[in-house]
């Protein structure tokens, strides 16, 4: 007799503006359907084509059920199964020997594979902190943006999405959001048809672009330059909020006079643009403001991957005080949720357990340089083992050579806990089976909204995998770490992380709980800076200015062009990659090419290029497309080296330089050279 499907309540894992509440359908055991919740605003019951094929992905052939160990050589991905006791007992040994000498030479390497805070630092963290192993600097995707907007608003602090529904001027900078923020898309639709003007600005004519009124199709890393001339024309114009710059910002005088050295001829030039386009936004803007109409700002991450990242986020987190855009529940800007969610980290995370002890940090973003280190004063001890969850940095950190290079050194012990054999899986000396969001427990944060998630394990783990919690308490015993901490459930610890802020029942009970958040939480201003102002001026950063690439394409002859490598829509970084009904609507690794950059070079549309610098050389097919300017190309996706056409993928060209905020990665700071392939 089948039972009647029964739902269950979830939060999508990945690392996603959105943070969909899902539900789960489960009948006999086995998770049928995963949707969208339609009692969660946000969601609105719809899910994007990736989460709505998640058991596609839970149930694919390839899952990884049983513990592995490596039989081949590194790097071959030839291993064998091993029982669960063996692969602990012998890692535990590994570290243990480790350890003694020194435990920094031990790194976790983790990122957002699932953003739930459970299973990415819950038990860890703990466990890493007790060992007293390196700390990594978390730095691949929102450090530069991060600390431009905590020095500039305070925080990681924003106007509440839903509210852009009602906003009368929308600018979508730096965010490609059909692709990568679904769930704000239908925001902005409703404010079109409510009458609103919406502007992108992005190098590449996305098909977030085309849907916009106006398009400012800028070169990578201007952003800072285009921000500085709105901000000449508002000052020319009179279209401040003076009494809102008198009380609730600091730096004025200053930022007046640096912005003043940025007319939009000046910035039209650095930016690839005409003036008259930068005039035009900047007259919207300033008007629809004066109006008293909201003006809204969605930021995203895509602008700060270059030299001059945070530079860029502070000069457009500027904007919204300049005109007084906070005043309104519609209007202000939207970087990053993230930083109201009062996450207790303490509790979850245990840095007591340090007792003391301060590790070194070792950069995700330059994990390539950091591997093949020797031991020395300044570094300290060569890096030994390196235990991977919950990210594929083969595949997704910068430079990727020097990256390979390290994780095949026969002298680094390599654990990955994964669900696939994915290109980082492939250098492991043992590969662990981890659970997937619908096997196990977690609670989330957003960083595109402002509800607490939960999410409740819908089946039981599928072969012998086990949660990322399970597998570090196991070892922590293995290793006779024995704080009552390491025995606490995963329940116990979704409880632990809102605890105070968020009533758990409504959790357990809806899926998602609202924080307790003003509708316009710098109306009168209260920024949570130093100063409780919006700081135009930093005691850290100074004002914010236009820094040029490092590698300005346009004035190296030998590398002509700039490479921006954006998300693909139909993957998540490289998850979803091996799930084959995703990977044919991406098709393969493509470089987008302007039709004149490719006559230029004798390359025809679909035929195979070489791509190089000084970094590398990656071979994809060209795409003559209408999405790239002249000047600059785009290879989209961070596809699994081993599914292109070398075994390589764009990160073969990127490099490992750090942004000037937040220690970030440079990933769209990249010039290349692209030719026919006549090999
Ligand atoms: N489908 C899908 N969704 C995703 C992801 C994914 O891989 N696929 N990735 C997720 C992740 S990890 C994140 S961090 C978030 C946000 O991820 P983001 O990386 O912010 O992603 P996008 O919204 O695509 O924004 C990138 C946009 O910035 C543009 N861009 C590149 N350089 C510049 C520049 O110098 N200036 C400006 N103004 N624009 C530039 C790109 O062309 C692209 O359209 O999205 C998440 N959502
Ligand atoms: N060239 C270029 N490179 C980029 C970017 C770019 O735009 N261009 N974007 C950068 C950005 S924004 C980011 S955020 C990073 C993303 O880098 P990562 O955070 O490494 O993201 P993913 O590539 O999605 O890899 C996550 C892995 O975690 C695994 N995973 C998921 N859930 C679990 C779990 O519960 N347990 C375990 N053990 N594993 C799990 C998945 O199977 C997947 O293989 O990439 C960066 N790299
Ligand atoms: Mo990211």
């Amino acid at each position: 007799m089948h039972l009647t499907p029964i739902q269950i309540r979830g939060a999508c894992p990945h690392d996603c503006p959105d943070t969909c509440s899902l539900v789960t359908e489960v009948q006999d055991g086995v998770a049928l359907k995963v949707r969208g919740n339609p009692a969660h605003a946000h969601t609105h019951g719809t899910l994007c084509a990736k989460v709505n094929r998640y058991t596609e992905r839970t149930y694919h052939s390839e899952r990884l059920l049983y513990p592995m160990k490596r039989v081949g050589a590194k790097g071959s991905g030839k291993f064998e199964r091993v029982s669960w006791d063996e692969a602990l007992s012998d890692i535990a040994t590994r570290l243990e020997q480790i350890a003694a000498v020194d435990p920094q030479a031990i790194l976790p390497y983790s990122y957002a594979g699932t953003m739930g805070l459970v299973q990415s630092e819950g038990i860890a963290a703990r466990f890493f902190h007790k060992l007293g192993a390196s700390f990594l600097d978390r730095t691949i995707c929102s450090s530069a943006g991060t600390e431009g907007l905590t020095h500039t608003l305070g925080g990681k602090v924003a106007m509440k999405v839903e509210f852009f529904a009602e906003s009368k001027l929308i600018v979508i900078w730096g965010s490609n959001s059909i692709t990568s923020n679904l769930h704000f898309w239908r925001y902005v639709q409703e404010a079109k048809r409510l009458g609103a003007r919406v502007w992108c600005i992005d190098p590449r004519r996305t098909e977030t672009a085309e849907k916009c009124h106006e398009h400012i199709q800028l070169l990578p890393g201007t952003d800072a330059a285009l921000a500085l001339a709105i901000m000449h024309e508002l000052i020319a114009h009179d279209w401040l909020d003076h009494d809102y710059i008198a009380q609730h910002t600091l730096g004025w005088a200053a930022l007046k006079q640096r912005a003043l050295l940025w007319n939009p001829d000046r910035a039209a030039q650095v930016c690839g643009v005409q003036a008259a386009q930068i005039k035009k936004l900047a007259q919207e803007y300033g008007e629809a403001a004066k109006r008293g109409e909201p003006v809204a700002i969605r930021l995203n991450y895509g602008m700060q991957r270059v030299r001059g990242g945070g530079n860029s986020a502070r000069a457009v987190a500027s904007l919204p005080a300049l005109v007084g855009a906070w005043k309104q529940r519609a209007g202000g800007l939207l970087l990053s949720s993230s930083g109201m969610f009062p996450v207790n980290r303490a509790a979850l995370y245990r840095p007591d357990l340090l007792t003391g002890k301060t590790p070194r940090t070792i950069n995700m973003s330059t994990i390539g340089d950091d591997l093949l280190r020797e031991t020395s004063t300044e570094f300290g001890s060569k890096i030994q083992a390196v235990i991977v969850y919950n990210s594929n940095p083969v595949a997704v950190a910068p430079e990727s050579g020097k990256v390979v290079q390290g994780f095949a050194r026969e002298d680094l012990f390599t654990v990955v806990l994964e669900h696939f054999q994915t290109d980082t899986a492939d250098y492991a000396d043992y590969l662990l089976p981890a659970t997937t969001q619908l096997e196990h427990w977690d609670v989330h944060l957003a960083y595109g909204h402002t509800d607490v998630m939960l999410n409740q394990p819908a089946i039981a783990p599928v072969g012998e995998a086990k949660p990322n919690t399970q597998i570090f308490r196991e070892l922590a015993a293995r290793m006779g770490l024995t704080e009552p901490c390491f025995s606490d459930s995963d329940e116990m610890l979704c409880r632990t992380a809102f605890e105070g802020a968020v009533d758990f029942e409504t959790l357990l009970k809806d899926g998602f709980a609202p924080l307790n958040v003003p509708d316009a939480p710098f109306a009168k201003g209260g920024f949570p800076t130093a100063s409780g102002k919006c700081e135009f001026e930093s005691k850290v950063h100074g004002l914010p200015d236009h820094l040029p690439n490092y590698e300005v394409a346009s004035s190296d002859a030998r590398y002509p062009l700039a490479m921006i490598s954006p998300p693909a829509r139909n993957f998540l970084n490289s998850t979803f990659v091996n799930v084959t009904s995703l990977r044919n609507m991406e098709g393969e690794p493509l470089l987008e090419i302007s039709a004149q950059d490719a006559a230029a070079r004798g390359i025809a549309d679909g035929s195979i290029v070489k791509i190089f610098n000084d970094r590398g050389t990656y071979h994809c097919k060209a795409q003559i497309s209408e999405r790239a300017r002249i000047g600059v190309v785009h290879g989209l996706g961070i596809w699994w080296r081993k599914m292109g056409l070398d075994g390589k993928n764009v990160n073969e060209l990127t490099s490992q330089r750090l942004t000037d905020m937040g220690r970030g990665p440079v990933f769209y700071d990249c010039a290349v050279q692209v030719s026919a392939d006549v090999a």
